[in-house]
């Protein structure tokens, strides 16, 4: 590593400092393009906090942000319904645990990496942090893929990675909860196992759970609910509403499903969503009964709906829906699924809005193609923090024996997207970027997380 000159003017010598660290990065991490990806966003946006002040570089904060406390990695084998055995790999990263537990999902999806993991970690540290509530970051999931498995293999499995889990977590070590490919249902499998272990009812060790044995009313609904909450503060400010709009969700999952109830309840047509295979358009505005039927309880594919709905129809291919015309867009299936160009099409199609329901949906020349046309863009760390926070909230009512009714636990969801919103956008205001929301809230986010590790030392 070169020796920085400390004489250089300061943006520069920032830059530059910058430019070394993330090439540290690269090298100690190499081939991990989205962990690579989701640093390097965090990375430039914290320069001009670096300005003004230095001591986060002398503490060598980011240097020490960037590498998880543990990332462990384990065999996972289990026997399907015909007597085959088979073996997927299990994952946890620990990233910080400065203010709170470690605390972030689980994903069963076959493209689960090391790097996928390492890029929602370090994503949540700051996520969780902008939400207000005391939990650090951490990820963790298999390669394991719950299409096409039977209940009692998708049981098996579970215990199976709960076994290797279990040494690592705990209500104060590290909470894990649902991702991509992991519902109540999953976490009713793996919450089970673990008590049989430990030999102890610890309902804080995960959230998600179901609402008869320690799950919090609203989790379900509460990261789609909290990502329209949050877009919905970003249009007011810009004189705009969900009221009359017309609006894209990907995806027809849990978030998915929410974000489109919520919309709706606020006077949005929604006319098109998707899952990995294709997507429907339905030009009146899609029927959520039918989604949440062929999704929740069926299992079925998103292209069943038009045999019900024959007036819209089904495309091929999932990335196409970016080409269906609309004021708000909220990208809720997965990562990179806008890249450049589908950013180009929903720019010159009108969009005034995106709300990023996923992690790190949006390639950064998406987001750069977004910021530049003045397309109002609700970065993933913030409006998908809803999920998470209703999963402190569920840890609370855990800690105190308490359940909340939906009301209030919907309440202080939505205060908490108001909250965040606010922290982001004053951020952004202080620091110089007035409007970009991507900067404010990875700066809001990462300053208190880099006080607490000069407090806590080193
Ligand atoms: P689900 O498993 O419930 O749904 C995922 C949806 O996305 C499905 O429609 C799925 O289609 C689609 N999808 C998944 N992978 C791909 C892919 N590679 N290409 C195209 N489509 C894909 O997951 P969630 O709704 O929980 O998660 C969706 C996103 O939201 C993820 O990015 C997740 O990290 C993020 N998130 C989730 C939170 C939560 O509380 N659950 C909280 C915050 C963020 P198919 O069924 O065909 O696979
Ligand atoms: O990405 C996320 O924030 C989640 N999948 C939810 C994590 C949690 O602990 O509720």
């Amino acid at each position: 590593m070169k020796t920085l000159n400390k004489h250089l003017p300061k943006t520069q010598y920032v830059h530059e400092y910058v430019d070394q660290v993330f090439e540290t990065v690269k090298k100690r991490n190499p081939n991990e393009m989205e962990f690579q990806q989701a640093v390097k966003e965090v990375f430039y946006s914290l320069v001009p906090v670096l300005e003004k002040n230095s001591h986060y570089i002398q503490q060598a904060i980011l240097e020490r942000i960037v590498e998880p406390d543990r990332i462990v990695s384990f065999k996972v084998s289990w026997v399907d319904d015909h007597g085959n055995v088979k073996v997927n790999r299990g994952f946890r990263v620990q990233f910080s645990n400065h203010i709170g537990p470690y605390k972030g999902g689980l994903r069963f999806h076959p493209s689960v990496n090391a790097s996928i993991i390492k890029f929602l970690g370090f994503e949540q540290i700051f996520k969780n942090s902008l939400t207000g509530q005391p939990i650090g970051g951490g990820k963790g999931g298999s390669d394991f893929d719950p299409k096409g498995k039977s209940d009692a293999e998708i049981m098996r499995f579970c215990q199976a990675f709960m076994t290797e889990l279990s040494k690592y977590i705990g209500p104060d070590v590290d909470v894990p909860a649902g991702d991509i490919g992991v519902g109540a249902r999953e976490i009713g499998y793996m919450f089970g196992q673990y008590k049989k272990l430990r030999g102890a009812y610890e309902a804080g060790v995960l959230t998600g759970k179901g609402i008869g044995y320690g799950g919090s009313l609203g989790r379900k609904e509460a990261t789609g609910y909290g990502a329209v909450y949050f877009v919905e503060e970003m249009l007011k400010d810009a004189g705009e509403s969900f009221n009359g709009s017309t609006v894209v969700v990907s995806g027809s999952g849990n978030v998915s499903i929410y974000a489109i109830e919520k919309a709706m309840q606020l006077g949005a047509t929604v006319v098109a969503c998707s899952d990995s295979n294709g997507y429907i358009y339905d030009k009146g505005g899609i029927d959520l009964a039918t989604v949440k039927r062929l999704k929740e309880v069926e299992n079925k594919r998103i292209s069943e709906y038009v045999d019900e709905h024959p007036d819209a129809i089904y495309m091929d291919g999932c990335t196409g829906i970016w080409s269906v015309p609309c004021d708000i867009a909220l990208p809720c299936a997965t990562q990179n699924e806008i890249d450049e160009n589908a950013a180009a099409l929903l720019v010159s199609n009108g969009v005034k809005a995106v709300g990023e329901g996923a992690n790190m949906p949006s390639t950064l020349e998406a987001i750069d193609v977004f910021l530049e046309n003045n397309v109002l863009f609700a970065p993933a760390k913030a409006a998908n923090a809803g999920g998470v926070s209703v999963s402190a909230l569920e840890m609370a009512q855990n800690s105190a024996r308490q359940y909340w009714t939906l009301e209030e636990v919907d309440s202080k969801l939505h205060d908490i997207m108001k909250n965040i919103y606010t922290k982001s956008k004053k951020a952004a205001e202080e620091y110089g970027y007035a409007g970009n929301l991507v900067i404010g809230a990875n700066i809001a986010g990462f300053v208190k997380v880099a006080d607490a590790m000069i407090e806590q030392g080193i």
